[in-house]
Order: C-alpha cells, then structure tokens, then sequence
C-alpha cells in the first residue's frame, strides 16, 4: 500500500494520505534549534539540546501527540477542522491533504469546506525560533468567517524528563502571560524580582513565546487545560469549540500558548498570517513577531532562502542512474538523513527522547563518513571534535558528552564519568572508527596536512593527528584477549556482545588490521619507515592469527567468550552464521578472493531475505552464553537475528569491492526506504529514511522497521552506494573510479564536486558487465586503468568510463 510519492524535482515526499501507518516526520532546524514534524504536525522542538532544551511537549509512544496544531473554525456552521488531518480527524471523504516534507521545511495543504490552507513548518536559516505559515484562502463564492487558532503546547520545564515525570515540581514553576501579540511562558517566574540573571538553586526565569503576526489577535488562552477543557482532547478542544479564547494564562499546572485570530474571506482572497514559537525573552520575541508584519513575503523569501541552502549542500553529489529509488535516495533522502544523523546523532526523534545527552562515540565518528562527499569542512569540523574526545591511552570516550571540555575530561577509568554517563568500561572498536573516517575526509579534499595538526586529548596532552591514529593502535596492542586479538571488551560495534578483557572478536580482528593498512599509507606520506615496519609486523601476526583461528570452512567465526569457546561456529545450535565478519573479511582486505567469495555466498544463502540480510542466524534463545546480551531481544528483533540495517550498508559496500555489482545493488534494494513505499504498511517507517532496524524472519512481523531516522544506517548505506556502487573511490592523490553496478544498467551520470573541481562523469556499459574499467577518459584523454590523478583535473572536468 502506498501513502505518497517522491518528487525529486522538488525533492520532496509528498504524503496523499495522512492515515499513515506511523507519524511519518521530518527534521526541520539546526544545532540552534531543533524541531521534528510529522505528517499530521506531531512533534516537539528544543533549543540546542533534546533532553535540556526542549520548547514544545511531545508524549513519547502515544501515537502522535500533541503537535503544532492550527484549528480552523467556520463561525457561521461552527464547524472547525485542523490544518493537517489529526488531530481533529475529519472524514477523508470530505477532507482532502497533502503533506510535503521537504529538506528542513514541512507544508501541508487541506481542503474542507471550501477553505484551501497550507501551512509551511519551518526553521529560518540562522535563526533560533520557528515559523507556522499559514496561507488561508476562500474557494467558495460567498464571503466566510473563520476563527484561526494555533496552539503550542509548552513543556514545564526545559528538562525533558522533569517535564514528564516529576509533576510535583514542574507544574508549579510555570506561568503565562499576554502581552501585544504573543503569549508568554515564563518557568520560574518568581525569580524574576531577583537580582537580572542570578541563580537560585541553578535556576534563572526561562521565557518562551508564542506570537501571531500578519492579523490581529481576537483571544488568547495559556492555560492547557483551559483551552482544552474537561474531558476534551486535542481533537476537539473547548476553546475552538466557543469560538473564543477565555484570555487567560496559567498560574501552575500545564502552560500552552493559544491564539485565536478572526478572518473575513473574500471569495477567492487568500489570507497570510504567521504564529512564531521560540525560547526568548519578551523583548527579543516582540522584535521577531514584529519582523513578520510583512507575512506573506518575509515568509516566502526564508523559505526559498532555506531551500537553495539545502539544495546547494546536495547538489554536490547528484547521480542519474536507471534506478529511480537509488537516485532519490541518493540525490535528496539518504543525504538529508545523513546531515540529520550528523547533527543530531541520537539525541532527538520519536523513538529517541533525548535523553542520550551525547554522542556515542562509534557513531558518530562513523555518521561523519555519510556527509564528508558532500560537506567535508563540516565533516572536519567534528572529526577535530572527535578526536578531542580519544583518551590519551587511544580509546575513545564511550560517551561524548554535549558539554565536553578536551583535555579535562574524566574517562571510562574514573568513578565520575561512569556514574554520569552510564558506560562502566571502554569498547573496544570506539577509536578503530576514526582510520577509515580520518582517511576518507583527507582523501576527498586531498588535505594530507590534516594529520599534523595538533589536537587535544579528551582526559590530559595533545597530539597530532597522527599521533591519535597511533594512539588507537597502541589501544588496541594494549587491550588483547587470550590469543592476542583484540578483546572485545565492553562491547564492540555490536552493542550486545559483551566478550570482556579475555574474549576476543573478530569484527574488531578485521577493524583493526584494516586500520594497520591506512595508517601505513598515512605514514608513508610521513616517511615514518621504523613505524611502518612496526604495522607490517603487527599486521602479519594478527592476520596470521585470524587466518588461523576464525576462518570455519567457510566463513568467519565471530569471536571467542571469555571461556575461548567459539562464537560462530558451523556447527552451533544458534547463531552459527554472522553476517559483520564477513563483509568486514573483504572490506579489511583480510580475506583473499576465494575466501571473500565462499564467505559471500554464505550470507546469501543463509541470511539473506527479501528486506536484508539478518545479523545472524539462528536466533539466540536457549543457547545464549553469558555475553550474549541479545537473548534480551524476541527472536527476529535488533541485534537477535534482525535486519540490522547498518550492517546493510557493509555487505552492499563488500560485493561492489568484489566487483559484484548485481548482489551489492540487490542488498541495496532489498532495505532501501525507496524501495518499500508501496509496502509501507509492511514497512510501516518513512519511506525516505532509514531505521536501525527492520524485523527478521524469525519474527512475525517480518518486515516491519523501527528506529527511524537516527542510525548508523544512514551513513553505512551512502558510504556502500558512493564508494561501492559508484565506485568513487579518492586516495591522497587523486580519485579512482571502480563501478560496481547491475548488468543492466545501459549509462548512468555523476556529478562530483572535488577538491574545487566539478566532475561530471559518464559511466558506459555497452557489454553490461558488473564492474571492470576498459577505459577511462578525462577531457578527452586516456587514463591508465581507472585512475584520475588530481594534477589533470580542470574546473569542469568531463570524465567517461567504459565499463569491461
Ligand atoms: O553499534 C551500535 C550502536 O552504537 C548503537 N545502536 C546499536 C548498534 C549495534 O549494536
């Protein structure tokens, strides 16, 4: 069943029924200023944080609700509906929608009663409040009066969790007023007779606002319960039902920001008027509400502003290939879900509450990779922040926290951390991210300076660059389990495998050896001969080690228990087969061509599925051992047996490496959002972003997707479409080209900005092969093999590769 379609000239997905078989939401804002919408206006806003700043009330795993909700009322029928569909719900034979979700912009359009609205959601570029535009016109022949309502609902306290949960305290530190044109929420009014900005007890007085411009406001209310009324809900609040706001705010209890302006409409006249919502003081609020006088065009010029700033950060990337759902995803969703990963890591959406008030370290060192094509001066940006956040002993800090302070950190080591972040003991893949990021952000820019640069330890010391690379060896060299691979620790990627300081794993094995290759090449570039010679001799014996001790016949075993039982082997009750070791196996460069193969072919045939390939199989149930935390999770769920989506992204990525172009791009569709939408009440998640996880065959939900937008898929997937399947494969000097595509792919394009040059690349495929160069041209001449060396390239570089 389908609920909407893409339109990639706008690079929208537009939503035709709002019945939607979950809130389907997009990300609108910035690290300022946070917001999240869904097709029927649910959702919540935040200052900077989820869990401390948050603006807007939104309870979590009730079905959509509240949201940023506009009432129109029809004051001669008393009649009333909602902008968006929900909450007042009308019939959908009577009431027409669509919703457009956009790139950090939302509109709805509704047509009832023959009144035409569109409300546009969004975050202006630079600024820290939000803008509901709202254009209201009259279809019919006769002149209407309509009350306009907007209704925002204020959490209590700017700390997520004390909003909900700690009533006794947070329902009586609220308080609201109405001054001009705006409601304002103050939480600790009564310290606003203390001396300007002095604490008590941690606490100043907190403003928000709530403000209409473009008309006159006809009543107000800031009282939740008052606008709602007894035994009233969102769908029908008392306050429209009336016809008039009661003016009063509240003093306790719940806060809100209500507004009602009366409209006359002419037939056909279309009215434009703007509610504002934001965490200000009064005196900066009235400066934004005033600066909306002129609605209708303040608003368009923002939203066209926000629009080509979005549209700039894609355009730098764009493909055309015979697959509409690669394209779209590539082009607009994939990407705009990797800067939203990027930015907001795990922190906020309608699974993740905020209260993860931090960056978990493996993930975002890895979201960094989906945004370095396309912004790789942001991409730095956090890579610094990042490496700021590495232990001077070379782990990295489980949890960065939002305030981190380099250099004066506590760590894993110290009582304190564990007690505020929760991470008991470092893991043992956290720093093994970096080498494949660190090496990707210099090879896109070609900026090997880079690795000189110095940059501070999370706990004490500096270093260069080079120096944490180095540092993240020496972590790994420290921490080795009984048969010198690397412990696994607290956990490693796999957050439910706790294999302890004994137990080994192989997925680490495999980061680790590949990070030895990369920082060979990084101190080749540095002439550091005696450290490469150290790396060839570590690299030998672990790969020896990993040859000897984790190849089962064929396929890689996932590690060993702190006991150095086996996990993974053939011959187990239970998760006998792994799908990481073995696209890690090739992506490591570990395994040799006929193992990387068999090893393949294993996760084809055994976990393989319509929707993706399982994490592992069979289920853990009765045979879990004790570091097997997965057994936590029903079979065919998560890391039990689910379609870890993330992991997705390493199998597309290990068969285009193989040069298998027909299986990495089989893999690709089988989870690709795109690729569902006519399944969406299977898949039930948008179908423009990615989830952590999708339901394994073991579950009988098979199919159905969780998590959405804030996972590691989002990066994985776009690292295995850009450098697998496209094959856009930089190096320090320049960018090999290696397709790894679907026979029947004819012709496809690319358009790449690098390193100050625009490549516009056609890839031919006259014989329909999976991969293989035959010839390469750049501006008309002949590369040997498929390498483009950066010295040949010009500001429009024309490059068109012949496929074998
Ligand atoms: O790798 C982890 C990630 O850090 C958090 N979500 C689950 C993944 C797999 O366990």
């Amino acid at each position: 069943m389908k609920y909407g379609y893409f339109d990639d000239e706008k690079k929208e997905y537009v939503i035709t029924r709002p019945d939607t078989p979950a809130p389907w939401v997009n990300y609108l804002g910035s690290p300022e200023y946070g917001a999240i919408v869904s097709n029927n206006a649910g959702g919540y806003s935040f200052a900077k944080s989820g869990a401390n700043g948050r603006i807007l009330r939104y309870v979590f795993n009730q079905f959509d609700e509240p949201g940023r909700y506009i009432y129109i009322r029809d004051n001669e029928s008393r009649d009333f509906w909602s902008a968006s569909w929900q909450p007042v719900g009308k019939d959908l034979s009577e009431y027409k929608s669509e919703c457009h979700h956009g790139t950090a912009y939302t509109k709805m359009m509704a047509d009832y009663s023959g009144i035409h609205s569109e409300v546009r959601y969004y975050v202006p570029l630079g600024k820290s409040y939000e803008v509901w535009s709202l254009a209201i016109t009259n279809d019919t022949d006769k002149v209407r009066s309509v009350n306009v309502t907007g209704y925002a609902e204020f959490t209590n306290n700017s700390n997520y969790e004390q909003d909900q949960v700690n009533l006794q305290y947070s329902q009586f530190i609220t308080k609201s007023v109405f001054h001009d044109n705006r409601v304002r929420q103050m939480i600790h009014a009564n310290l606003d007779q203390i001396e300007n900005g002095k604490e008590v007890d941690n606490k100043i007085v907190v403003n928000r606002f709530f403000g209409l411009a473009g008309a006159e406001v006809q009543s107000w209310c800031g009282d939740k319960e008052e606008f709602l009324g007894r035994y009233h809900g969102y769908g029908n609040p008392q306050g429209v039902i009336n016809g008039k706001l009661n003016n009063q705010g509240n003093y306790n209890e719940n806060g809100c920001g209500a507004l009602t302006t009366a409209l006359s409409i002419a037939p056909g006249e279309t009215k434009e008027i703007a509610f504002l919502v934001g965490m200000k003081d009064d005196a900066e609020a009235g400066e934004i509400v005033a600066s909306y006088t002129d609605t209708a065009s303040v608003c368009k010029e923002e939203l066209e502003e926000l629009i080509s700033y979005w549209h700039k950060q894609l355009s730098h990337f764009q493909v055309k290939t015979p697959s509409p759902e690669f394209d779209t995803m590539i082009n607009t969703w994939n990407a705009y879900n990797c800067f939203m990963t990027f930015i907001w890591s795990r922190a906020a959406s309608f699974t993740y509450c905020g209260l993860r008030n931090g960056y978990g370290y493996r993930d975002t060192v890895q979201d960094i990779q989906g945004v370095i094509h396309l912004a790789p001066e942001m991409a730095v940006e956090k890579i610094r922040f990042m490496l700021s956040a590495q232990v001077d002993n070379g782990g990295g800090l489980p949890l960065v926290k939002f305030t981190h302070n380099p250099g004066h950190e506590d760590t894993p080591d110290d009582a304190s951390y564990v007690q505020e972040t929760g991470h008991p003991a470092y893991r043992a893949d956290d720093a093994l991210w970096l080498f494949p990021t660190v090496y990707k952000y210099v090879s896109e820019t070609g900026n090997v300076d880079f690795i000189d640069e110095v940059i501070p330890f999370a706990n004490k010391d500096e270093g260069t660059v080079y120096e944490h690379l180095k540092r993240a060896i020496d972590f790994s060299m420290n921490h080795l389990g009984k048969h010198g691979m690397p412990a696994g620790l607290y956990a490693d990627w796999n957050d439910c495998l706790r294999l302890g300081k004994d137990g080994e794993s192989t997925f680490v094995a495999l980061q680790f050896y590949y990070a030895m290759t990369i920082l060979k090449e990084f101190a080749a570039y540095k002439k550091d001969e005696s450290y490469i010679g150290y790396l060839d001799e570590c690299q030998k014996n672990l790969g020896n080690l990993i040859q000897d001790l984790c190849w089962n016949e064929d396929r890689f075993i996932r590690g060993f228990t702190e006991n150095g039982e086996v996990i993974g082997k053939r011959d187990d009750p239970e998760a006998n087969m792994w799908l990481n070791p073995q696209s890690w196996a090739v992506i490591s460069g570990l395994a040799d061509e006929k193992q990387g193969d068999l090893a393949l072919q294993q996760v084809y045939d055994r976990l393989n599925t319509e929707y993706g390939a399982i994490l592992m199989d069979p289920p853990y149930h009765a045979h879990a051992f004790d570091g097997a935390l997965a057994v936590i999770y029903n079979a065919g769920t998560k890391e039990n047996a689910g379609i870890f989506s993330q992991s997705q992204g390493w199998i597309i990525l290990a068969e285009a490496l193989r040069g298998h172009g027909e299986r990495a791009f089989e893999y690709f569709m089988e989870n690709a959002p795109a690729a569902q939408n006519d399944r969406a009440e299977i898949r039930r998640l948008e179908p423009y972003c990615y989830g952590q996880f999708t339901e394994g065959k073991a579950s009988p939900n098979f199919g159905r997707s969780h998590v959405h937008w804030l996972t590691g898929t989002a990066s994985t997937v776009m690292v295995g479409c850009v450098e697998g399947i496209l094959g856009m494969r930089p190096d320090f000097y320049g960018l090999h080209i290696a397709p790894s595509v679907p026979k029947a792919w004819d012709e496809f394009e690319i358009d790449k900005d690098f390193r100050g040059c625009h490549l516009h690349i056609t890839v031919k495929n006259p014989n329909h092969a999976e991969s293989g160069c035959k010839k390469l041209l750049v501006n008309g001449q002949e590369m040997e093999g498929n390498y483009i060396p950066e010295e040949i390239l010009t500001a429009e570089t024309v490059v068109e590769l012949y496929l074998s």
